[in-house]
């Protein structure tokens, strides 16, 4: 079934509502699910009651943008780990960060360093990713030993280890090239589903209301209202959303709006200067404005996961309905960002040996 976010005609809305009931209907009564195709079986297992009613009271026009959550505040802002001195968050940091959804800017790359990256993440645009086999912006770190090593920076993962704890995975990266004058990246958020596959959701964490992934957004450029810094919306990951399919919004390849309070006084810009990061939970409203200047906008990011959630379990590719089709896993898997992984729930790679076979394979090749 494909799931795009668009309204589809009466016809076909007429043909898969009447389906998604009879889901619905077998969910609520526990029939055997092991008989299900595969799609069907995740829809019956993976979807709560509102994501389905959702979809048919409003006649297939409105979803949820993600597994339906809702955010339990901790009950003590310590953190989660010991650091050094030079980058111990406070309490009343923490306790900030838990009722805004994110924090930041934080330093931690020179202007030199930020300068060459600049470079290589230009030679890379429009490549194809060794990977994936098709270009796409998505887990560079395979191939690129810098962006690896700008990653595990301690700057980045000893403040993310005090508010997810001491064991974190890198479960996938992303560059942005936003280039001059390119659009808006609209306000979305995501928790399991990562606003992708709809059927089965990328991470599996045992408890939807804690905070179990964050982003580390790192500006190579310096991001300004201008030519298209992040903005977030305060407090907007106590819950998940609903979506309106088409409409004049884009979120990459996808077309919806989400449905939120758009009052300004909630809504953050945060400028970013080159080589600071920011952390925030991906459930936290947040899109970037327009490129309005001649200037590209480049960043990456990491999300960042503890080592007791698994990531696509179970699966040989991972549909993404935004972002270039269908990701083969067979090259893919978590990586070590700091710690050690004592659950080993998922794929695992380690980078620096891809790094190592694919410089052999140039010096054969030369
Ligand atoms: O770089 C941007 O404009 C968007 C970034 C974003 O949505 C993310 O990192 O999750
Ligand atoms: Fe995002």
């Amino acid at each position: 079934m494909n799931l795009h976010p668009k309204v589809r005609p009466w016809w076909q809305r007429a043909l898969i509502l009447p389906a998604l009931s009879l889901l619905m209907a077998y969910k609520a009564l526990q029939l055997p699910r092991f008989i299900l195709p595969r799609a069907f079986r995740s829809i019956v297992t993976r979807w709560d009651y509102s994501m389905f009613w959702m979809l048919i009271k409003s006649g297939l026009t409105r979803a949820y943008i993600d597994q339906p959550c809702q955010f339990k505040m901790p009950n003590t802002f310590e953190p989660k780990v010991e650091v050094a001195a030079d980058y111990k968050l406070t309490t009343d940091q923490i306790q900030q960060f838990n009722e805004d959804g994110f924090i930041g800017p934080f330093d931690a790359f020179s202007r030199e360093e930020m300068a060459n990256f600049r470079l290589e993440m230009l030679a890379k645009e429009n490549t194809k990713s060794k990977t994936y086999g098709f270009c796409t912006p998505r887990d560079r770190h395979f191939e690129m030993p810098n962006l690896w090593e700008h990653m595990t920076r301690s700057a980045i993962t000893e403040r993310v280890a005090q508010l997810l704890g001491p064991d974190l995975l890198c479960w996938r990266s992303q560059l942005f090239y936003k280039g001059p004058h390119s659009p808006a990246i609209q306000y979305h958020q995501a928790s399991t589903f990562m606003v992708e596959d709809y059927l089965d959701p990328a991470i599996f964490p045992e408890n939807l209301s804690d905070i179990f992934q964050l982003t580390v957004w790192v500006a190579v450029d310096d991001a300004t209202p201008e030519n298209g810094c992040l903005q977030f919306v305060r407090g907007t990951h106590d819950r998940i959303r609903t979506i309106k399919f088409g409409g004049e919004e884009g979120f990459y390849n996808a077309q919806f709006s989400l449905e939120f309070d758009r009052d300004p006084s909630r809504i953050v810009t945060v400028p970013v200067k080159s080589g600071q990061f920011l952390i925030f939970a991906e459930r936290c409203i947040h899109g970037s404005p327009p490129n309005t200047t001649d200037r590209h906008r480049l960043a990456f990011n990491i999300r960042v996961i503890p080592t007791d959630v698994p990531v696509y379990t179970n699966k040989e590719k991972y549909r993404s309905v935004y972002n270039g089709g269908k990701y083969h896993l067979k090259n893919w898997g978590v990586s070590v960002l700091r710690g050690e992984d004592r659950h080993s729930l998922s794929r695992t790679v380690d980078p620096k040996e891809i790094h190592q076979q694919l410089a052999t394979e140039k010096r054969r090749a030369a």
